[in-house]
């Protein structure tokens, strides 16, 4: 059933925001890894330069705030699909005021939003897998039961299956959507556990690409007018082994993004944008 995936990867906008300096110290890290406030910087510029000028897209930068350390990582503020906004509670306490100003953007965008206002649910967007069929929500430190319900009630043209995350932060940090229909996953036992869930969970067979190292199983897929199949995806420097495993791949335009020091502080390339498709009003 193709029809029902034709726009998947579709996306005409992007809401970014930009690193304070708030990040390099006092970001949340599971390690103790040191960032290098300049690197991070300019790692993120480029990252929002791919997007606006090697791929087109029409790219809302929101700005930084000292206040909120881990405000760049606007993924978890928003899980957007269609024309409707769900507006998050982040799991973390720390992380709660980022989703004010995105809000902001996806009202001026024009978007139905819906806002998680119950003070039992939790939901970090990092959690949620959008498979262009159906959604994977992990249960996490940051996502609980109540977050997956609320995200169920609001996109309810979808199933929503839950998933445990036994390690990593979020669903995301060992699994996206490489393609229409092909999950990107890691190689440890607790990636391939989730795969075996969701694979379980879904009336869809879909096709997977194992990547060696988990975090390299977060890319970013589109599929953009000239462009066709995109894929953003980790660089030989960090990931050598993963970065092989896409360079395979014949029918995407592959784009290497950098990644080391958002990396640092469990960022990754998905957590850095809020893609939207907005078709035009005619
Ligand atoms: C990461 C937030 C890091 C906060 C994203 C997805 C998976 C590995 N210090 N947020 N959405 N996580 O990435």
């Amino acid at each position: 059933m193709a029809e029902l995936l034709a726009g998947f990867g579709c996306f005409t906008h992007a809401v970014v925001r930009a690193v304070p300096r708030s990040l390099a110290t006092q970001a949340l890290r599971s390690g103790n890894l040191e960032v290098d406030p300049l690197k991070v910087q300019q790692e993120q510029e480029d990252y929002v330069s791919v997007l606006r000028q090697r791929l087109g897209l029409e790219v809302i930068e929101l700005p930084a705030d000292e206040t909120l350390p881990d405000c760049v990582f606007v993924e978890d503020a928003a899980v957007v699909c269609e024309n409707t906004a769900l507006i998050t509670r982040p799991g973390a306490k720390s992380r709660r005021g980022e989703t004010e100003a995105m809000k902001r953007a996806l009202t001026e965008l024009d978007l139905n939003i819906v806002e998680m206002t119950d003070e039992t649910a939790t939901l970090d967007g990092g959690d949620v897998l959008f498979t262009g069929r159906e959604f994977f929500v992990g249960l996490s430190k940051r996502t609980n039961q109540k977050g997956a319900e609320i995200l169920a009630d609001t996109f309810k043209d979808y199933a929503v299956s839950t998933v445990p995350v036994q390690q990593g932060l979020h669903l995301k940090s060992c699994c996206t959507m490489a393609g229409p229909d092909l999950i990107a996953i890691g190689s440890s036992e607790a990636a391939q556990k989730a795969l075996k869930i969701m694979q379980q969970m879904s009336d869809h067979k879909y096709d997977k690409l194992t990547l060696p190292d988990d975090l390299a199983a977060n890319c970013i897929y589109m599929n953009l007018p000239n462009k066709g199949h995109v894929l953003l995806h980790c660089t030989p420097e960090e990931f050598p082994e993963s970065a092989k495993v896409f360079e395979k791949l014949k029918d995407h335009m592959l784009i290497p993004v950098s990644n080391q020091e958002k990396g640092k502080v469990d960022g990754a390339l998905t957590c850095c944008s809020v893609l939207i498709n907005k078709k035009s009003k005619i």
